[in-house]
């Protein structure tokens, strides 16, 4: 397939609830989606970057520019077969995952239509339901936090994670368990805490948590290691995995026993699936992480939970969590026994909202080869 176009768009769309973590509380969020066009077909994906570089060293803004001024000029005019093709011709540029994900991810979509498959069976998946989890950002008070979970719990999700941070930790973690000894819970700390904190950190372990997601640096594989050797609770990285090579950097040091795996983070599903891959031989499960994702994002993050290793609950949860109105229809939604069945169809199995995205872009341009 010729790649004849490029479309770079922005959307905002207001969340339902804000949203909370370590590193700050948002309340809408700015997309970039971007769209293909290659011989009749389009296809689309959703870059995951933030609005702020907090969460990672990218922004909206920083993959608009990367991708107009040099991701988008070394695909245009290129004739691409698969999804998978798309990595090395941008590999010149270093770094800039979220952006190069999205372009890649929008070819493994034009390819999935133009096969008139559907994308998890393109993408080596096998799960004809995926199991869900719910990440519960941190709340105004600790009743707030409770209602919010038990609202969770009733909706059928299989895994609580809540956000910590130093002042909203410990004392959450009992009031939870307290009331719920026996869920499936997590904790996730953006890289809130330092080597000061092991000590603290490892007051953790009295409430028996599935896994501590990212307690330390973002970019650290060393210290997490070290404080892995000192607690029975399973670590899991999240912004510290940004290829295969990390990931078996970090599972060969003891870094952690779990790998969040996010398709943007690490550039895209020919790497999302490598780190799959290692982490299967190392035999440590893996689950699907989100960033928040319009119905868009959250079709693919769907998509590549179906592979084999994703053996673990995702932070992939239903759209009525985040939007009052998704861009996709039908909408996701989770079973009340909390899984997301997969849809048997070409494509994501969802279809895309074009006339709504068109209402809610506030930006937009098309480059051509
Ligand atoms: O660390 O997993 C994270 C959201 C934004 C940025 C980072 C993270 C998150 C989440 C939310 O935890 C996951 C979701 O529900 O999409
Ligand atoms: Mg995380």
């Amino acid at each position: 397939m010729k790649i004849e176009a490029i479309t770079l768009r922005e959307i905002e769309m207001p969340l339902v609830n804000f949203f909370e973590t370590s590193f700050g509380r948002i309340y809408s969020r700015r997309m970039l989606l971007v769209t293909m066009h290659c011989d009749g077909v389009d296809g689309w994906g959703e870059c995951v970057a933030d609005e702020a570089p907090f969460y990672s060293p990218e922004s909206v803004d920083t993959a608009w520019l990367i991708i107009r001024m040099y991701l988008a000029p070394m695909l245009l005019g290129k004739e691409v077969e698969r999804g998978a093709d798309v990595q090395p011709l941008l590999a010149r540029v270093r770094g800039h995952r979220m952006a190069k994900g999205v372009l890649e991810n929008a070819m493994w979509d034009a390819e999935a239509k133009a096969k008139n498959l559907p994308i998890w069976k393109l993408l080596g998946g096998s799960r004809e339901k995926i199991p869900c989890g719910v990440s519960i950002g941190i709340q105004d008070s600790h009743e707030q936090l409770l209602d919010k979970i038990e609202t969770e719990l009733a909706a059928g999700y299989q895994r609580i994670k809540v956000k910590v941070k130093p002042g909203w930790d410990v004392e959450v973690l009992e009031k939870i368990r307290k009331r719920w000894p026996d869920i499936l819970l997590s904790c996730d700390a953006n890289s809130a805490y330092t080597l000061s904190d092991f000590e603290h950190l490892k007051e953790f372990e009295q409430f028996k948590l599935l896994m501590i997601e990212q307690p330390l640096w973002n970019d650290d594989f060393y210290f997490h290691a070290a404080l892995q050797k000192q607690l029975k609770t399973a670590l899991c990285l999240d912004e510290a995995i940004e290829s295969w090579r990390d990931a078996q950097a970090a599972l060969e040091l003891g870094a952690c026993r779990i790998v969040n795996i996010k398709v943007g983070r690490v550039g895209g599903f020919s790497e999302a699936i490598a780190v799959h891959d290692i982490a299967q031989r190392f035999g440590v499960p893996v689950w699907c992480g989100g960033m928040l994702e319009c119905g868009l994002g959250r079709s693919h993050n769907i998509a590549l939970s179906t592979l084999p290793n994703f053996s673990l609950p995702g932070d992939v949860s239903a759209s009525k969590r985040y939007w009052k109105e998704d861009v996709i229809e039908p909408e996701v939604t989770v079973s009340p026994d909390g899984f997301i069945p997969i849809r048997d169809v070409p494509g994501t199995g969802y279809t895309l909202r074009e006339d709504q995205i068109e209402r809610i872009t506030t930006k937009k341009e098309t480059v051509r080869a």
